[in-house]
């Protein structure tokens, strides 16, 4: 039984991406099954504290290990300080990287010999095992016993020559548990963060976790490389009891729910309503689902109950306006869809925050037109919120590697990786200047035609050439 320091990287308020800081689910979860096992997990968030180097160079000195965690995009740069902080001050701790970019690109992570192991995927599991290792036999390098534990990466010591004929590290990976022990855990301890200090005079949100996974495919997205296209939801009392102890307990103005998908399981929300309308609860909270989901939930629901019970606002993908693109993108899903569901939410008085993805691979100008003609159609709608993206591909995702091919032994580095927003451009893919120089434009003219539905900045042109 040990300590192990969990360090959380990203930092939307760093990128102007948030005006508020977001609690860390990620090592949130991680740090929960880490004490319930005995440990001693110490989260250090770099959003709400400006010394954090400090004290991580102090911790990590008689830590088991240090884990760090963040999502492709600039939040790398902190989790390359502070790995640069524990190399520096405490040299003998081993390493560990995980969360959604270490899932996917934990080769590259690897052969730059940054990290220890890598954790992919669900990580629990892994990291109270890995804690106990380290517990037991002081250390965290035998291939042999690192290979027992599911959802490792690791260097064995060994070289090998990669497809594009340079000598690399050999990099392992063990056995993949998509499907996080979701549904036995105990609910998450909020303890090990002062959750307070995230809450700000502009709003007090906490962040919620009802699910884990998503069945669909798109083509941009992360999650079918993580979960495997599997899904895991609680039952809808648990959520309800869960959701109504952190309402009672800190007060929040609003509680997101961060799943990949809420609405996987329509049977679930439509019960998930029930619990709430039985309790007489009207908790306000915010959700995602798919624009098809929220038609099939209507048949089964009016979307007045959905908002009664405190579902204020639903954020949609929509990504585009073209059918063509959609199908493209493997979204399963159609404009009407989207048409239909997003007027559902207007009709019902719940906020349709949807999301839009702009300069895809391959999108003519038609395309466009027809995204940009139904981002302004919508804009008429009442409670209607957008947020506009250029498209960046993301590592292991299905549209990086029709672009790049296998991002297995691309070469990129974690630098790169860190350089790659959807609103301030990306090191790796620049896109078409002068179709995303027209978006802006026209997005430009519909901002000041409407100032409150464009709910965050546009995003910017970028300027980076492609590497
Ligand atoms: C919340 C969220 C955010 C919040 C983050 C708040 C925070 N403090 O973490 C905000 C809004 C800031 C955000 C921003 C971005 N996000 Co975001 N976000 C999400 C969201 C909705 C939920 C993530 C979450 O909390 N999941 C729950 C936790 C429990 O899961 P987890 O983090 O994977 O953690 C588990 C494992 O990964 C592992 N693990 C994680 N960390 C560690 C560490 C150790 C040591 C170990 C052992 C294990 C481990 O164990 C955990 C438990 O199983 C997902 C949506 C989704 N899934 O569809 C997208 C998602 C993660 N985001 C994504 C993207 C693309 C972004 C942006 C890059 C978008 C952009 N603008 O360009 C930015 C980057 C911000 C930055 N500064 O770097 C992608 C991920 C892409 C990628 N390859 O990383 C996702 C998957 C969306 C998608 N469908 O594509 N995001």
């Amino acid at each position: 039984m040990g300590k192990v320091i969990l360090f959380a990287g990203v930092d939307p308020l760093s990128t102007g991406e948030s005006t508020y800081p977001w609690h860390p689910l990620s090592v949130l979860t991680v740090g929960t099954a880490l004490r319930a096992a005995g440990h001693e997990p110490v989260l250090i968030d770099c959003q709400i504290e400006p010394g954090w180097k400090a004290r991580l160079a102090q911790e990590a000195r008689d830590a088991l290990y240090v884990g760090v965690s963040c999502m492709t995009g600039p939040s790398i740069g902190n989790v390359l300080d502070a790995i640069a902080t524990v190399r520096q001050h405490a040299p003998a701790t081993p390493l560990v990287w995980g969360g959604y970019h270490a899932s996917l690109a934990y080769r590259s992570i690897l052969r730059e010999r940054l990290v220890d192991v890598v954790v992919r995927g669900p990580g629990e599991s892994a990291a109270v095992a890995l804690a106990d290792l380290v517990a037991t036999k002081g250390r965290m390098s035998d291939p042999d016993q690192l290979g027992r534990i599911s959802n490792l990466a690791f260097r064995d010591g060994r070289r090998e020559i990669s497809g594009s004929g340079a000598v690399t590290d050999r990099v392992i990976e063990t056995a993949y548990g998509s499907l996080a022990s979701f549904l036995e855990q105990a609910p998450v301890d909020y303890t090990l963060l002062p959750v307070d200090r995230y809450f700000t005079g502009e709003v007090r949100d906490l962040s919620y976790l009802s699910s884990w996974g998503c069945p669909h495919p798109c083509g941009f997205c992360s999650e079918p490389k993580t979960s495997l296209r599997r899904w895991k939801g609680l039952p809808a009392k648990r959520v309800v009891d869960d959701v109504a102890r952190l309402w009672g307990t800190y007060q929040p103005d609003q509680i997101s729910l961060m799943d990949p998908n809420f609405s996987t399981n329509i049977q679930r929300v439509v019960e998930i309503v029930e619990e709430l309308e039985h309790r007489g609860l009207c908790i306000q909270l915010r959700a995602n689902m798919r624009a098809k989901d929220i038609v099939q939930l209507a048949r089964y629901i009016d979307l007045a109950r959905l908002r009664d019970v405190g579902f204020s606002a639903i954020f949609v993908g929509c990504e585009s306006g073209s059918d063509r693109m959609l199908k493209r993108m493997t979204k399963n899903a159609t404009v009407q869809d989207t048409i239909d569901g997003i007027r559902l939410l207007s009709g019902a008085g719940i906020i349709q925050l949807t999301s839009w993805i702009h300069d895809l691979p391959g999108e003519t100008r038609e395309d466009s037109d027809l995204t940009l003609a139904l981002v302004s159609e919508l804009a008429h709608l009442p409670y209607n919120q957008q947020k506009h993206h250029f498209f960046t591909p993301f590592p292991g995702t299905d549209m990086y590697e029709a672009l790049f091919g296998s991002s297995e032994d691309d070469g990129r580095s974690q630098k790169d990786w860190a350089r790659s927003d959807t609103y301030a451009g990306s090191s790796i893919w620049s896109g078409r200047p002068e179709f995303r120089a027209h978006v802006r434009g026209e997005l430009q003219s519909l901002k000041a035609a409407h100032p409150d539905v464009l709910v965050r900045s546009l995003p910017r042109l970028a300027e980076p050439a492609a590497s």
